[in-house]
């Protein structure tokens, strides 16, 4: 059998994961995913030198951020551009670049916290929820250890009530913005294509949403605390959370 010509390392259900798994998918790149659980990444991510997923191997190359791997699929892949093409001399970030950057610096933080605060409130639905998502041995381990991985992923994202509330303030404020930019019927945030600003929106805000068509299992509703039901349900009906649906239906190619 012939090799997958690209690795992607990811915690299956982190939404910046999702993104690098996206831009993959549509550019129809095939990958063999190395999943870890949340801690255990980092045995597929400090040979790297790094802390966190995605992180892409190609090869001799390896590239270690979201946003390097959107634009390392551009080069390399076969579908429409998600980034504009744009010459060293353009000092100013164009829409479609501010767009994502924003999403990565404050949505992504964000969705985090608001998400976590939820699923850490609720310790034995978060754990059966990563027991099935775990590859293998991961499984054995973490069913004893999650008392230990909880306190791990609470300090390490400070994981408060009150940040989650500064942070739902936060998406709120994002998803009116995208609500408000639509609102020309333009089908897109940056006009009539499909750009890095959508894919990066979609997977960031993905899973309060929690789509069918999302690369990797998320938290599942059925059963889920009623604290993440309602938090699904709010931003599903959101103008900006019925874009999101929209996008995954339309645009979230499969591998
Ligand atoms: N700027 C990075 C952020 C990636 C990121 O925050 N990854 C999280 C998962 S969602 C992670 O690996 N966290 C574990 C850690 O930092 O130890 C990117 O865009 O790739």
């Amino acid at each position: 059998m012939l090799a997958m010509p690209y690795a992607l390392i990811t915690i299956p259900f982190s939404h910046f994961c999702e993104k690098a798994r996206w831009a993959l998918n549509h550019h129809r790149l095939g990958f063999e995913e190395q999943a870890y659980l949340p801690l255990f990444h980092l045995i597929g991510a400090l040979p790297s030198g790094q802390r966190s997923v995605p992180i892409l191997k190609a090869g001799e190359k390896t590239v270690g951020d979201s946003t390097d791997i959107l634009h390392f699929c551009d080069q390399v892949g076969s579908g429409t551009r998600l980034f504009a093409e744009r010459s060293l001399d353009d000092a100013e970030p164009d829409a479609i670049e501010t767009w994502e950057e924003e999403f990565d610096q404050r949505l992504g933080p964000a969705v985090r916290v608001v998400v976590y605060d939820v699923l850490l409130a609720h310790a034995a639905y978060t754990r059966d929820f990563m027991v099935e998502s775990g590859p293998g041995w991961q499984r054995q381990a973490i069913r004893p250890g999650f008392g230990m991985l909880r306190q791990a992923i609470s300090k390490s994202y400070a994981i408060t009530p009150a940040r989650a509330q500064r942070a739902r303030g936060r998406i709120d404020d994002i998803f009116a913005r995208v609500a408000q930019t639509l609102a020309d019927g333009r089908p897109y945030l940056t006009g009539d294509t499909f750009s890095a600003a959508d894919l990066t929106f979609g997977s960031l805000a993905g899973p309060l949403v929690s789509p069918a068509e999302y690369g990797a299992a998320l938290p599942p509703l059925e059963g889920a605390p009623d604290a993440l039901k309602r938090l699904t349900e709010e931003f599903r009906a959101t103008a900006a959370g019925e874009y999101l649906l929209r996008l995954y239906a339309n645009d979230r190619i499969q591998a």
